[in-house]
């Protein structure tokens, strides 16, 4: 097992920065990634950081990830709210896990206080903006520290 995180981005957060900058702010995806992968090689580790559109192709990462991952950040986007399939994918990936969510997805629509992810998740990030992802390499570098 290498030091390597997986940063998994669920639908639509390629438009991050793009599009409705007041609920996600006006960083973009591409932003995200070097500020998270700075964040991860000072602790050490690297990440491979994707987003996709489709459900088959996040749960093909995470089946990945169980021989190429420490740990896993996930932002599932609306797939947090549906997705059995992502939550049985991430059941069978053995390392710690944290999903993040941009949004204070608590302040918003009740459909978005139900997470399926969480009931898998070893941590949940909401409402602290892009900084979440941060956090989460953060979280995920004591776990495995801790884990040693
Ligand atoms: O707050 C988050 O990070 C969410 O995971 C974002 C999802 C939403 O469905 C979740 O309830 C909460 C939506 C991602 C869409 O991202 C966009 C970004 C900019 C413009 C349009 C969409």
């Amino acid at each position: 097992m290498t030091g390597t995180i997986f940063v998994l981005n669920g639908p639509n957060l390629n438009l991050l920065g793009k599009r409705q900058p007041g609920i996600y702010g006006s960083e973009t995806l591409a932003d995200v990634e070097v500020a998270t992968a700075l964040q991860a090689e000072s602790h050490g580790m690297s990440i491979r950081f994707l987003q996709s559109n489709a459900e088959h192709q996040l749960i093909d990462w995470i089946h990945e990830a169980r021989d190429q991952a420490a740990g896993i950040v996930i932002n599932p986007a609306a797939y947090t709210h549906t997705s059995v399939a992502i939550l049985d994918a991430l059941n069978a990936f053995d390392g710690p896990v944290i999903e993040v969510h941009i949004s204070n997805v608590h302040k918003r629509e009740e459909f978005r206080h139900h997470s399926f992810v969480s009931l898998r998740a070893d941590g949940v990030i909401a409402g602290c903006g892009t900084q979440g992802y941060l956090l989460a390499i953060d979280r995920l570098a004591k776990l495995l520290a801790d884990a040693k």
